[in-house]
């Protein structure tokens, strides 16, 4: 068993590598693939900050006692592994296809992406990810895209 106030530390050393945002984002896409509808009624905006350390140790401590075993943590660990990879990998996939280096995808640059090539005509318009309507992707609308388009079986347990 380890402590919390351990494990905090750990954690924070750990969560310190990666943008946690963007990671959060790409696991609750793999995690939820589609968003209730039904009963999700209730505003984004009146939730309160989310403490990004608090939501890890949570989500890692399976039992839910308040401490992390080494098995949760062990777990906990190897995903943000995979997320980190899954992270870098997306960046660079990302800045390879933004070849005029603005930091998005313009419409001349989606159809170089190698989803968009291998969806091939049926292929979804650039604006169906373009959330902001700025005309072209950043960053962000860009993992959206590879979370709709990529192949899911790559998830869980097939890392090895
Ligand atoms: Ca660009
Ligand atoms: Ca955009």
């Amino acid at each position: 068993m380890i402590h919390r106030s351990f494990t905090a530390k750990v954690l924070l050393a750990v969560l310190a590598t990666f943008p946690l945002h963007v990671l959060a984002q790409v696991q609750v896409q793999q995690a939820m693939p589609a968003p209730k509808p039904a009963q999700a009624t209730k505003p984004l905006s009146s939730k309160p900050a989310v403490d990004p350390a608090a939501e890890a140790f949570g989500a890692w401590d399976k039992d839910r006692n308040g401490a992390l075993s080494f098995p949760e943590f062990r777990a906990g660990w190897v995903q943000a592994q995979r997320m980190a990879e899954l992270q870098a990998r997306l960046r660079h996939q990302f800045m390879t296809v933004d070849v005029n280096d603005n930091k998005a995808i313009d419409p001349a640059e989606y159809g170089s992406l190698l989803l968009i090539k291998n969806a091939g005509k049926s292929a979804p318009q650039m604006s169906v990810f373009d959330a902001n309507r700025d005309g072209k992707l950043e960053f962000n609308e860009y993992v959206k895209l590879v979370g709709t388009l990529a192949p899911k079986d790559s998830g869980k347990g097939a890392a090895k």
